[in-house]
């Protein structure tokens, strides 16, 4: 399988978590979204995934998907252990439901084309696109605290779904230097994911390569730790 995925990309963040909890190996293909006026706009790619966003996941049969969830919801039945979404129907939901809150109603509205639009076409400041970042970050993580009960991770003592969204959904509050220390669940999950068994690493040890001359970068080891 390849992955293709931006170093920055909390979408593609999530994917990479999904992978390293469940030990599955793939080769990662850097696409770069500010590069060559990001190589997510051209044609190669786009004949991968037409709305030019990362992630995306090409199987060994070239079947490719897109969307984050939909990729972790697929490795969640190809590869079943350990399980990202619970079996219990409600439990499921609740995790689905923060995944959901956290990709569908946060993240897209801090999304680069999305702040390239605002202070761009629409002409708005540095400052006053800051303010709208941390703005949809507060008060989307403020409604997500209360959903989790953070009793390790999001929900209980094992990672979910839910864990592989806010994980890098708190990656990208801090590199946007936002004040979380009142989300104390959300930190604690945070927290905990870094230091205790199964440990998440952060982003910046999850890197995928960019592309080399053949195309290709270093693949996850396939017990699950990245390798560089
Ligand atoms: N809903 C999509 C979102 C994917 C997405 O927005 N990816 C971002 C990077 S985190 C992207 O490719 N942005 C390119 C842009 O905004 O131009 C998913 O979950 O996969």
């Amino acid at each position: 399988m390849k992955l293709y995925g931006y170093f920055r990309s909390s979408a593609a963040y999530r994917v990479r978590i999904a992978l390293h909890l469940k030990g599955v190996a793939v080769e990662q293909i850097g696409i770069h979204l500010v590069k060559d006026g990001g190589q997510h706009r051209q044609a190669s790619y786009l004949a991968r995934n037409p709305q030019g966003l990362v992630p995306a996941l090409e199987l060994d049969d070239g079947t490719i998907l897109t969307q984050s969830l939909a990729i972790i919801e697929y490795l969640d039945q190809v590869f079943p252990s350990p399980s990202l979404i619970a079996a219990d129907p409600v439990k499921a939901a609740q995790v689905r439901a923060v995944a959901l809150a956290i990709a569908c109603d946060i993240h897209p509205l801090n999304n680069l084309r999305v702040l390239t639009y605002l202070k761009g076409t629409l002409g708005r400041s540095q400052e006053e696109a800051d303010a709208w970042y941390r703005h949809w970050i507060l008060e989307g993580l403020g409604a997500v605290e209360t959903l989790i009960d953070g009793e390790r991770f999001c929900f209980g003592r094992e990672p979910s779904m839910a864990d592989a969204c806010l994980i890098p959904q708190v990656f990208n509050a801090r590199r946007y230097k936002i004040d979380i220390a009142h989300l104390r669940k959300i930190v604690a999950v945070d927290r905990h994911s870094r230091l205790s068994s199964p440990r998440i690493p952060r982003n910046s040890r999850m890197r995928s390569k960019s592309p080399s001359p053949r195309g290709r970068g270093k693949p996850l080891r396939s017990n699950g730790r990245v390798r560089g």
